[in-house]
């Protein structure tokens, strides 16, 4: 089934710079997230168990991964109008640059988006983890009668600086907004919340960055050229004169847009009962079926890990990590708190034996790794240490990356044997 009504457009990350280094070599839609998914997984299957197979996702950059990632993932029919297409920042005649904010971004796309018939325009955040159903905003839209609709989530003081917050009247049309306020005038943005969210001190109502458009009232606002955000200038500006609706959502969802965020959301999906539930067969997370081997494990005590296909791996303990697909772990090493993202191909047996290779893709042989991303295709030589925590400080190297006390090697990295960071 199809809604013909809507089209999804998916916000799929400026310059990521906040998720830099995983951004150096691809585009913020192709980060690999949760052992065997793209960050672009999550709001195309929300999209799909929704019923909205049509969608848009706009990015800064056009990776080769993200490309391969759609075109190997996303196989509708050939008598179905369903479709996921990739558009990039272009130069076009009348514009030479790249997109300058989010309602930059759709207004430079929009003679695309106009080749569809829909009615309402569902624009999403590329860098969310939640499942939502939308057809329930979708209601709520068309029966209140809204122009424009915004999908909210009570947050605490220390988050709320970070949003898009607001105030509603009685019949949950906004009436305030600000973009992420100051922390000095927060009292002023309190909200009337459930007994619940007041007892967790989740007082502010704050944009999920969720959007429901009406087809022509979004072609009238992407008219004019000044306004380039939707937090900063479409929203506040449209309030007094559209009718916006707050749909308030009261599941699991939050931002992954930076290395802290990211890396507790991935080590999140370890927990006992993960606030982020893989394993609901209604609210499926679609990725590419890559038709992997099952994963090989000898002499590993595991606890709290989560391993993907494919991997092989020899360790003596994993503990609350994420193991991501083709991965190899050495003997007697040790990991703690860390997300691998995995290989995108294995090394062949004849490659190894006539050691071709000084450092093998994977981890080796009696290293200890702790609080860090391992980025795809890294070569982790023997006895490496890696022990990241918030006494280690920011720094940059050619091959990896210190935030927050969090190591990131980078993508193909090569650390050599012994090394200890
Ligand atoms: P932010 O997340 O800070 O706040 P923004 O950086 O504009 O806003 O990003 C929104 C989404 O658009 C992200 O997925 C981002 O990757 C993507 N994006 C940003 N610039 C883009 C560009 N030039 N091209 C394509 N995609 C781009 C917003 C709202 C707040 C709200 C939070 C909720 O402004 O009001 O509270 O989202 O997370
Ligand atoms: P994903 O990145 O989603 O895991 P794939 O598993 O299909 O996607 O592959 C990732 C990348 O690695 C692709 O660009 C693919 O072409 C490349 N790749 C896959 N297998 C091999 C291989 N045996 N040798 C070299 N490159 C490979």
């Amino acid at each position: 089934m199809i809604n013909d009504k809507v089209l999804s457009i998916i916000l799929g990350g400026g310059q990521g710079s906040r998720l830099y280094p995983l951004t150096e070599a691809r585009s913020k839609p192709a980060v690999p997230i949760a052992g065997k998914y793209r960050l672009v997984d999550i709001p195309i299957s929300n999209c799909i168990n929704s019923d909205i197979k049509r969608m848009y996702v706009l990015t800064q950059f056009n990776s080769a991964s993200l490309n391969k990632h759609i075109s190997n993932t996303y196989h509708f029919s050939f008598f179905s109008s369903a479709f996921v297409d990739v558009l990039a920042a272009e130069q076009t005649i009348s514009s030479d640059k790249w997109f300058q904010g989010t309602a930059d971004a759709v207004r430079q796309s929009m003679h695309h988006f106009l080749k569809n018939d829909f009615e309402y325009a569902l624009i999403l955040s590329g860098d969310q983890l939640y499942q939502m159903d939308f057809n329930q905003m979708i209601q709520q839209h068309e029966k209140s009668g809204a122009e424009i609709s915004i999908a909210t989530y009570p947050v605490n003081a220390k988050d709320a600086t970070s949003f898009g917050i607001m105030k509603t009247n009685d019949e949950n049309v906004i009436t305030s907004f600000v973009e992420k306020p100051s922390a000095d005038v927060l009292p002023d943005w309190k909200s009337d919340v459930s007994r619940e969210m007041k007892k967790e001190k989740r007082l502010y109502l704050a944009s999920m960055g969720i959007y429901i458009f009406n087809r022509d009232l979004l072609i009238k606002l992407m008219d004019n050229p000044d306004t380039v955000d939707f937090g900063k200038e479409i929203i506040p500006q449209s309030i007094d004169k559209h009718k916006t609706v707050s749909y308030q959502y009261e599941g699991y969802w939050t931002d992954i847009g930076n290395i802290d965020s990211f890396f507790e959301a991935n080590l999140g999906l370890t927990d006992d009962i993960p606030k982020f539930n893989l394993y609901d067969q209604k609210r499926r997370i679609y990725t590419n079926a890559r038709i992997l081997a099952t994963s090989k494990i000898s002499g590993t005590t595991l606890n709290n890990t989560v391993i993907s296909d494919g991997c092989i791996i020899q360790a003596s303990k994993i503990e609350r990590s994420v193991i991501g697909i083709r991965s190899r772990i050495g003997k007697d090493t040790v990991i703690v708190n860390t997300y691998m993202m995995g290989n995108d191909s294995y090394e062949s047996l004849e490659e190894i034996e006539e050691s071709k290779i000084d450092i093998l893709m994977g981890i080796g042989d009696r290293c200890y790794i702790k609080n860090a991303i391992i980025d795809r295709n890294c070569r982790i030589g023997d006895d490496v240490k890696i022990n990241g925590g918030p006494d280690l400080k920011d720094i940059e190297t050619d091959t990896y990356f210190v935030k927050d006390g969090i190591v990131v090697l980078k993508k193909d990295a090569v650390i050599p044997k012994g090394t200890i960071i």
